[in-house]
Formats: structure tokens, sequence, C-alpha cells
């Protein structure tokens, strides 16, 4: 009895000393981010009949910002979408969508990354619906989330979905068709 009772404390001494290593070996990374933490802003999107069918999760850093389009299962046509932030924040009027207005193009440039007188502001990246109509994408643009010719303006701007692929040059949206699903950025 008296060595089980000691090998249940040498045991119960064993673990704590484990976790007190692991809380050791934690502690370091944890104040690492604080100072450069980027803004993050989160918006669910919705589809023509207003039904949530994911959500854009958006990361602005100094430079340019990042954004995350998360779409579920049965959320998309499967293939290529074009994506624009359009000028102002309202996906109210979900048959089209026109509410949100023309791409956000403070500069009065041309559509299209490939573009020789584009990009404009709201110009992205197409974003590529798996077979399941799911979406996973990661896109970049040096538009601001915040601040000067910003996101965050007073109206507000939306994150809209187009029916087909944008092709990054011909005008106005790159042939990228209707508007099929919006998120407001405000
Ligand atoms: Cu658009």
């Amino acid at each position: 009895m008296r060595r089980l009772l000691s090998a249940l404390a040498l045991g119960a001494s064993t673990m704590l000393a484990a976790q007190t290593a692991i809380a050791q070996t934690a502690a370091p990374e944890a104040p690492a981010a604080p100072a450069a933490a980027p803004q993050s802003f989160e918006s669910p999107i919705q589809n023509g009949k207003g039904e949530p069918i994911g959500k854009i999760v958006i990361r602005d850093g100094a430079s340019s910002l990042v954004m995350r389009v998360t779409i579920q299962p049965g959320g998309l046509p499967p293939g290529w979408h074009g994506i624009h932030f359009h000028a102002v924040g309202d996906c109210s009027d979900t048959e089209k969508f026109e509410k949100s207005k023309a791409h956000v193009n403070h500069d009065q440039s041309k559509h299209g990354l490939l573009n020789a007188e584009g990009p404009d502001e709201g110009d992205l990246p197409n974003v590529f619906a798996n077979a399941d109509g799911s979406v996973n994408a990661e896109v970049s643009s040096e538009t601001p989330l915040t601040g000067e010719g910003a996101l965050k303006d007073g109206d507000g701007s939306a994150l809209i979905i187009h029916a087909n692929e944008d092709d990054h040059s011909t005008q106005p949206i790159g042939g990228a068709g209707a508007r099929i699903a919006c998120a407001v950025i405000k």
C-alpha cells in the first residue's frame, strides 16, 4: 500500500513537472502579436434569396488587406466566379444586388487586373466553387478597410459574387454577369 501511494505521488509530481514544462515553452510566443496585429472584420455572405451561404473575413495590414471567402456546400454554382468590392454596403435587394452600385473606384480607373489602364479599386481575383458549390479562397487587395479611400467609408461597401468568371480586362466588369451573392462591409 505504501508503495502504491508513493507511486501515485510520484505520478502526480511528474504530471506537474510536465505541465510546468509546457507552460514554460509556450510562454515566449504569446507576446509577439499585439503591436502589429491587423484589424479584422467579418460579415456573412447571402445569396439571391437572402439566405446565408458563408462569410468573408478581412484582415487589414499596413499595405494591403487579405480576405478569406468561405462558402458552404450548395452555396454557389460550381466553377469560377468574379468577385469585386462594390461601392455601397447594401445587400437588401437580394434579387439583383443593384443597391451595392458599381465598383469601388475613386480615380476612374478602367476595370481589370490585366487591363493596362486598370485595375479599379474593387477588382479582385476570381474564386473557384467546387463541384459541391463550396469555396475556400483567400485574395488580397491594396484597397484599405479603414482610412482614406476605404471600404468602410460613409456608406460602406459590399463584396459581390458574380455568376461568371471575370476576364480581368473587358469593360465594365470583365463579363462576370449577374450578381448572385453579397456581403455588407460597413
Ligand atoms: Cu462586381
